[in-house]
């Protein structure tokens, strides 16, 4: 089938990053043709990297996507609104009197907050006689579930090339953590204990995230802070992989850290209303279902920022939780995940 995925960039660089992984997913698991309409392509074009001539997916500017109206465009059979950004009003009047309709599908944020399940899949009202429904991603059954592709691969695969450079700063003997966080993290306070521990640290500090932390103010004989660029979607993923810690943010590189199997603090988008706090618990609540009470307390205070000093040597049992996880979540997902369910959901 013929998909127009519309991506509108918010802010930071998830927005970008779901739909680039759900079109490459659609286009190569899937043999879908797909159309990527995105208002900011230089942030699309970083996550993208070199990878622009994928088979099946064109990604196109915004405003192509109406320009052609004159003479109506070839009309897809799914329209996916991505975090239910708004169409353009001439793309959708293109739509209204277009013989064969497409299905729209309002894509939403992945939450693991139960309510979830009851809205998924339901078709939202008044909407000019279109087919339109709400999709949730989700970690449960009866949700949209996650994007999962590319699957980890064995952690034996060599450094990624825009990674060698800088891997090779990190000592064979230290423990290694990448860090990913929003400006209000409290990651200075938050390295200040971990150089307590008077252990080796390799820390990689995700683009954008050195500059937050002003290093030259800094002292911390443990801690060696390496700081990186942009790096392909793909490379970043090899980085949690190998690393032994992670802080990761937002939505996707959250669900990356959890297919790396590894330990992790979700720094999760802050929400004016605090309503961030209700998503981190609801996650937590799957995340440590089922687990030993202390591993449970010792994760939800690492989640919540308390220093490592108060639980880095419990780190092996947290390591164990973490790779039952990963195994639990791609389990759960055999049916594709979200690009699988949206495909069969269409059809
Ligand atoms: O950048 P983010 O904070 O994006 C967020 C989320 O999408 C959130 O849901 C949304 O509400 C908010 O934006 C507006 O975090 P996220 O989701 O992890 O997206 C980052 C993407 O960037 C992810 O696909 C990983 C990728 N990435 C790289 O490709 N290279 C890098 O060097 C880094 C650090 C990230």
């Amino acid at each position: 089938m013929r998909w127009d995925i519309f991506c509108q960039i918010i802010d930071n660089y998830g927005d970008a990053g779901i739909c680039w992984r759900l079109a490459r997913s659609l286009a190569t698991q899937y043999d879908q043709n797909i159309r990527l309409f995105c208002d900011d392509l230089h942030t699309l074009q970083l996550i993208m990297m070199e990878q622009s001539h994928l088979k099946g997916i064109e990604v196109l500017p915004w405003e192509t996507s109406y320009q052609n109206a004159r003479h109506p465009p070839e009309l897809p059979d799914v329209v996916i609104q991505a975090f239910s950004c708004e169409l353009p009003t001439r793309y959708l009047n293109s739509i209204l009197v277009a013989p064969q309709k497409p299905i729209l599908i309002h894509l939403e944020y992945l939450s693991a907050e139960p309510w979830v399940a009851d809205f998924h899949g339901k078709p939202s009202p008044n909407t000019h006689g279109l087919q339109k429904y709400f999709f949730f991603p989700g970690f449960q059954a009866n949700t949209g579930g996650l994007l999962l592709d590319p699957l980890p691969k064995n952690d034996q695969e060599d450094c990624p090339k825009s990674l060698k450079t800088i891997w090779q700063q990190s000592r064979a003997d230290s423990k290694k953590l990448s860090i990913f966080s929003y400006p209000g993290a409290p990651i200075k306070e938050w390295l200040v204990n971990l150089n307590q521990l008077r252990e080796p640290f390799d820390i990689f500090l995700a683009f954008g995230n050195a500059q937050l932390l002003n290093l030259q103010q800094h002292h911390w004989p443990n801690l060696n802070l390496i700081s990186m660029p942009f790096i392909p979607q793909d490379d970043y993923d090899w980085l949690l992989a190998h690393c032994d810690f992670n802080i990761v943010r937002g939505e996707d590189s959250f669900i990356r850290a959890q297919l790396a199997g590894k330990p992790f603090i979700w720094n999760i988008y802050p929400q004016d209303d605090g309503a961030h706090h209700t998503k981190l618990n609801a996650f937590l609540d799957l995340y440590l279902e089922g687990v030993d009470p202390r591993l449970q307390n010792l994760i939800t205070d690492a989640m919540n920022w308390r220093g490592a000093q108060n639980w880095w040597d419990q780190l092996p049992m947290w390591l164990e939780h973490a790779k039952h996880w990963q195994r639990a979540i791609i389990d759960r997902q055999s049916d594709g995940g979200l690009a699988g369910r949206l495909v069969r959901f269409v059809s």
